[in-house]
C-alpha cells in the first residue's frame, strides 16, 4: 500500500510537552527527519498558510517547542538536528511547519 498523509502539524514530545515546530531555517531535509522519525520513508514540506483555520481552540492554546530547525541527512530525528534551546522560540501559529509524508 501507499499513499500520502496529511498530518496538518508536525508535533514533538519534550519537556515541554506536546508543540509545534517553527517553519524557519526548516528543509525538505528536516521534512524527511520528521516522517522517518513517524515510521514514514520521506517527507516534503507542506503550505503552512491555511493551518490556523484547522486548529481547535486547545491547539491554538499550543506553543512551539522547536524553532531554527536545520537538519541534515542522516540526523535520526528532529530533537538531534541543530534548533535553539527547546521552548526558545520567536514564531507565530502562521509558522508552524506542515510536512506531507510518505511510504
Ligand atoms: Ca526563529
Amino acid at each position: 500500500m501507499a499513499g500520502i498523509i496529511d498530518l496538518t502539524s508536525a508535533l514533538v514530545g519534550g519537556k515541554l510537552g506536546w508543540g509545534y515546530v517553527c517553519d524557519d531555517m526548516f528543509s525538505s531535509v528536516a521534512a524527511t527527519v520528521a516522517c522517518r522519525q513517524l515510521g514514514y520513508l520521506s517527507g516534503k514540506m507542506g503550505v503552512a498558510l491555511a493551518l490556523t483555520l484547522d486548529l481547535d481552540p486547545q491547539d491554538r492554546k499550543r506553543s512551539f517547542v522547536l524553532d531554527d530547525v536545520r537538519c541534515k541527512e542522516g540526523d535520526a530525528n528532529l530533537i538531534s538536528c541543530d534548533h535553539l534551546p527547546l521552548g526558545v522560540h520567536n514564531c507565530g501559529l502562521s509558522e508552524t511547519v506542515k510536512v506531507k509524508c510518505s511510504r
